[in-house]
């Protein structure tokens, strides 16, 4: 070895250096002792939720103009799952069977919160308040927790309704019922209490409020499900980035605006966890409650979203409208700028997400997903049954066209999907490797096929479909 090398190694290898590396690493990545949210033990987690979000309406999905660079980011540095499924084609069974990690057939919800103003569809006032929840799970082991946007599993705010404060969250931001969807409402409630956000653009409201909450939790991980309104209609969004899309229709400029407002913001709060050395210790998720809107729907005006290869929209469950985008950062468990193949659902993020908090679940309740972290390396899913979809009310919307009908039950088990009525019979099945747009009923060509996967089906309806599915605590006798 050259004598001249000697003091360089020396220094190298010595306890100076490595405390000289550790105050470089503070320097660049902000991390110090006093850092908020800081439980190696624990990690952070983030949960973003879009509403009407289309399976391609990202850039790194392979949409051509919609530009989503926040989004983009984040599966540079995690995993994109490509088919991943919600449990319902609708806004609140999807979101019920998100944060509970069960099926929300199992206590009996079928569609949209109604207190009975929409005769065609069930009276159902609120998800049942003793149903397990991701939040309350977290706030077992110590998680400081917040729900942040749409709401939609209660009438929040009237006589005798659950908040989130009855489903685990220690805070929560909201519009008052679960309708509206205007961009700059200021009828927001806070734990409770009615503020004004001044007709500030909600994609800013949310992502301040996610910050001021991460702040105040200085002793404690942290567990923020930030669900979005961007874009369900009626879509609206800033004049500036409309003008991101010169030479689109006044549609398209708006409905891509809106996802472009949002994203920019999901971007702020992602940068505010890097510039606060949070990152690395933080579960990023961002998904969609349901796949995207048709645009020939005729109250439909800025609808424009992309199901990619898919049939259907919302409201029915082929694949447009139980197919949604996901993007998973988890450092240390996601490889940065993965695409995983698997099949995956909503309901895999309770236990997956109780898992790396370190939370048991309760052995009283029957869960219907597993954990996802096979998923990242592409291996197959360890989950109770196939995924399994139940969504009856698509064959209320036959008046609009077979388009946007789909038979009540599906069922998804390696590359084929099998559908049926809930008499089990009328069967549909497709090769979803080679079909994905779901045009060629293989029932009769492979029976066999049909069969194995009807005899999955025909064992998970009537645990799904249970007495407590039918006498749930899910109305409020109060008005
Ligand atoms: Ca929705």
């Amino acid at each position: 070895m050259p004598s001249g090398g000697a003091p360089i190694i020396r220094y190298l290898t010595s306890l100076r250096f490595f405390v000289a590396c550790l105050l470089l690493v503070e320097a660049i990545s902000g991390v110090h002792a006093e850092n908020v949210s800081s439980h190696p033990d624990k990690p952070n987690i983030l949960l973003l939720l879009a509403d009407d979000q289309g399976w391609g309406d990202m850039g790194c999905a392979g949409h051509p103009v919609l530009k989503t660079p926040g989004l983009d980011k984040l599966a540079s540095e995690g995993c994109r799952l490509t088919t991943f499924y919600t449990s319902a084609p609708v806004c609140s069974p999807s979101r019920a069977g998100i944060l509970t990690g069960r099926d929300q057939n199992r206590f009996g919800m079928k569609h949209i919160i109604n207190d009975g103003e929409d005769k065609s569809i069930p009276v159902f006032h609120h998800v049942p308040v003793n149903e397990p929840t991701i939040p309350r799970l977290l706030k077992s082991v110590g998680y400081k927790t917040a729900h942040i946007g749409k709401w939609h599993l209660s009438f929040s705010g009237r006589k005798d309704e659950p908040t989130p404060h009855d489903y685990g969250f220690d805070h929560y931001l909201l519009l008052a019922a679960g309708r509206h969807t205007s961009y700059k409402d200021s009828k927001w409630q806070r734990d409770g209490e009615r503020i004004q956000t001044e007709g500030r653009w909600t994609a800013e409201v949310y992502v301040d409020e996610a910050i001021d909450f991460i702040e105040s939790c200085t002793d404690a991980p942290f567990f923020v499900n930030l669900w979005s309104f961007a874009p369900h209609i009626a879509v609206e969004c800033a004049d500036k980035y409309k003008e991101m899309y010169p030479g689109r229709t006044e549609q398209e400029q708006t409905y891509f605006g809106c996802i472009t407002q949002m994203d920019e913001q999901y971007g702020r709060l992602l940068d505010y966890l890097d510039e606060k050395g949070l990152a690395d210790n933080t579960i990023v998720v961002f998904t969609s409650d349901n796949g995207c809107t048709s645009p020939i729907l005729p109250w439909v005006e800025s609808a424009r979203g992309y199901a990619g290869p898919f049939r259907g929209s919302k409201h029915n469950i082929h694949e447009a409208g139980i197919r949604v985008p996901a993007l998973v950062r988890w450092p240390g468990v996601t490889q940065p700028g993965s695409v995983s193949n698997e099949i995956a659902s909503t309901l895999d993020l309770l236990p997956t997400l109780c898992s790396a908090a370190g939370v048991d679940l309760p052995d009283e309740w029957d869960f219907d997903g597993g954990l996802l972290n096979p998923a990242f390396e592409n291996r197959p899913i360890d989950r109770p049954h196939p995924v399994y979809i139940q969504y009856e009310l698509g064959r209320m919307l036959l008046d609009r066209g077979e388009i946007f009908t789909s038979p009540p039950l599906a069922l998804r088990k390696n590359y084929w999907k099998l559908f049926c009525d809930t008499d089990f019979k009328n069967l549909e099945l497709y090769n979803m490797d080679t079909d994905p747009g779901e045009k060629w009923n293989m029932a009769d060509i492979h029976p066999d096929i049909a069969q194995d996967l009807l005899n999955d089906l025909e064992e998970i309806y009537p645990i799904i479909n249970g007495p407590y599915s039918k006498t749930a605590e899910t109305k409020n006798p109060n008005f």
